[in-house]
């Protein structure tokens, strides 16, 4: 199955939800009742779900009425302006950021697979050093994937390995250095303050690092995932995000309603488990996933 495929899938009982209700539409008061509903049922919140049925309204038609809940899905996401790549950001630092169990260490290797199998030279950075099973875990994707870790002890510390994998792509020529990091510690501050330092060490060793700092959210956790990502946000910045687990149980509206709170870029998609289960978010297939009868 293709990865968008499994995106359709995944998104598949949201759409049916949704696109039930056009089977025989009214286009009575009961029927943008019903829409709005099925709309906040998808996670996007309501005042989200007000602003689409109240642009789909004038419409008198099911197609027409998809149409136009497209656009607005679709409008939701300006383009992301691409940052050239200068010598100045070779290699680029990305550091991957989230609660914990959200798919970071995960998400880290997907993008490790992307970029190796496009031809680039990438370190890779265990620096959840809190546990040795998540080292382990990143060494074990840094084996099957062929790319070099700097993999510490367990317990030593995390600022280190990034600045030692931040060091050794700067002389080794790796285009990318992808940072893996906990995502629980004893308290919040106790991680707010560590992924500081890893922020600040990246930007002494090379400059402008980390380039990206990505955040993973759980597509299944709903309104957390944006009290989560109002934190790091706050705290560390974020630059970018990824939603994981669209595959699974995940209604999908949550990808919206991170774009039209929070304005901060949905980069991609997880999909699965392995590596290759990874897409670059696109507004358009966003849309005709979660809206497909
Ligand atoms: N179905 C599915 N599972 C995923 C996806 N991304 C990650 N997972 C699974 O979610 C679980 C947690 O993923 P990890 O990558 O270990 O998450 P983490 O954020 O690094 O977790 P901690 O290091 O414990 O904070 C693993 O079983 C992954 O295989 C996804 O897109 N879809
Ligand atoms: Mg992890």
């Amino acid at each position: 199955m293709s990865v968008f495929n499994r995106l359709k899938e995944g998104l598949q009982k949201t759409s049916r939800q949704i696109t039930s209700i056009f089977s025989s539409p009214s286009f009575d008061e009961n029927f943008w009742e019903e829409l709005f509903e099925q709309m906040v049922l998808t996670d996007m919140g309501a005042a989200l779900a007000q602003d689409m049925v109240a642009a789909a309204r004038k419409a008198r038609d099911a197609d027409k009425v998809l149409e136009i809940l497209k656009d607005q899905i679709v409008s939701l996401f300006p383009p992301i302006p691409s940052i050239s790549e200068s010598e100045n950001n070779i290699p680029k630092v990305v550091l991957v950021v989230g609660v914990n169990g959200t798919g970071k260490t995960t998400t880290a290797a997907k993008l490790a697979d992307k970029a190796v199998k496009s031809g680039k030279k990438v370190c890779l950075a265990a620096a959840d050093t809190f546990r040795a099973a998540a080292i382990e875990q990143l060494k074990s994707w840094a084996d099957r994937l062929g790319c070099h870790i700097i993999a510490p002890k367990a317990g030593s510390d995390p600022a280190a390995c990034s600045y030692d994998a931040v060091i050794y792509g700067v002389k080794n020529g790796c285009d990318a250095v992808i940072i893996d990091t906990a995502g629980r510690l004893h308290t919040k501050e106790n991680l707010m303050q560590e992924l500081r330092k890893i922020v600040r060490v990246c930007g002494s060793a090379h400059s402008g690092a980390p380039h990206e700092s990505l955040l993973v959210l759980d597509g299944g956790s709903g309104q957390n995932a944006l009290n989560q990502a109002r934190v790091f946000r706050e705290m560390i910045g974020v630059t970018d995000i990824a939603v994981t687990k669209l595959d699974g149980t995940a209604k999908g509206g949550v990808v919206l309603r991170i774009a039209s709170e929070l304005k901060i870029p949905v980069k991609y998609i997880g999909v699965g488990e392995t590596s290759e289960d990874l897409l670059d978010f696109e507004p358009e297939s966003f849309a005709d996933a979660i809206l497909s009868r």
